[in-house]
């Protein structure tokens, strides 16, 4: 029997995946290493597929550690984790995990945006504390409905943004490289005169040199007292010292946030605020998705290997 080829697993991702993998493939995995510079050392003869995530992905230095390397297949949309230039020298195929996530990370921006403007964590704080025989009633908050929502990034998942925002009556706005042709919403060429025409301001963008640090105090300024700030994209594209500034001196209304510049790390400061909303980068962790999305990087991987096109190829 020809030898089943070797993929090295960087993460655990998600309990389907690992049966679905060693059904093709003999799987290396890296987090159980003590040592993980010396076990890929020694299986880098075996290894020619690899799967990473948005925790851990393919650096130039673990692709070079890996002369046999043919594929990358990335649990995840986000290609920020992978150093691409150093795939295409190396003529690395890359495939990633689209359209599958779209419809729970759009979830997750809009309860975001519901929990924020309505303050729900605060209100639930409120009840569970026993506050309110005490106090009587809950603070006032905004409403959601009709508010204008700006969108940076009207991709796949700015789409789905949009249309669900569209149902609260949400006059929608967006940025991006260029405007999009057919596309009934306003079109603002920066972040700032987006922000200066928004309520709520969504980031829905990849993480490129051009994005990274783009959400900066200007448009948090531009933005206002009154704005809202909601990020279930890359938390590096947001100045997170400049937000947690704006939050704190309360140059923007609030903010709700999937992602974070050093994760698992988050500001002090933001744990301490009512008008923040704070998950840990579940934007796509629910079962049927997480599954979906391992079953694409698994089927990349076996379509790759049995010299069939690739489903979803960068
Ligand atoms: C991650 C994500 O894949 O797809 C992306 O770009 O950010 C997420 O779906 C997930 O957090 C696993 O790392």
């Amino acid at each position: 029997m020809a030898q089943r080829p070797g993929v090295l697993l960087l993460q655990p991702c998600v309990d389907s995946m690992l049966p679905s993998l060693e059904r093709s493939f003999t799987v290396f995995k890296l987090w159980e290493a003590p040592d993980e510079g010396a076990f890929v050392a020694a299986h880098a003869p075996s290894i020619r597929g690899l799967v990473g995530n948005t925790v851990v992905g393919a650096s130039a230095s673990l692709i070079d550690a890996l002369p046999h390397l043919e594929i990358v297949s990335s649990f995840s949309v986000g290609l920020d984790k992978i150093d691409l230039p150093r795939c295409r020298q190396r003529g690395i195929a890359v495939t990633y995990t689209p359209d599958v996530l779209t419809d729970c990370t759009a979830d997750t921006a809009l309860s975001l945006m519901l929990a924020c403007l309505r303050r729900i964590p605060a209100a639930d704080r409120f009840v569970r504390q026993r506050l309110w025989p005490v106090e009587k009633n809950f603070i006032h908050t905004t409403k959601a409905s009709g508010k204008r929502v700006g969108i940076v990034g009207l991709g796949r998942i700015g789409m789905a943004i949009a249309k669900r925002v569209e149902a609260f009556g949400c006059p929608i706005a967006y940025q991006g490289r260029s405007a999009k042709s057919g596309i009934p919403y306003s079109y603002y060429s920066t972040a700032t005169e987006l922000a200066a025409n928004s309520d709520v301001l969504m980031i829905a963008c990849p993480l490129t040199e051009g994005t990274k640090g783009s959400i900066n105090r200007e448009v948090l300024d531009a933005l206002g007292p009154s704005g809202f700030l909601i990020n279930i994209a890359r938390g590096p594209i947001v100045d997170e010292a400049e937000l947690v500034k704006a939050l704190v001196e309360g140059r923007i209304g609030g903010a709700g946030l999937d992602v974070f510049e050093n994760e698992p790390q988050v500001p002090q400061e933001l744990t301490s605020l009512d008008n923040v909303v704070l998950t840990p980068h579940v934007g796509s962790l629910t079962w049927e998705t997480r599954r979906a999305m391992a079953d694409l990087v698994v089927s990349n991987l076996e379509a790759y290997f049995a010299g069939k096109p690739l489903l979803t190829p960068v």
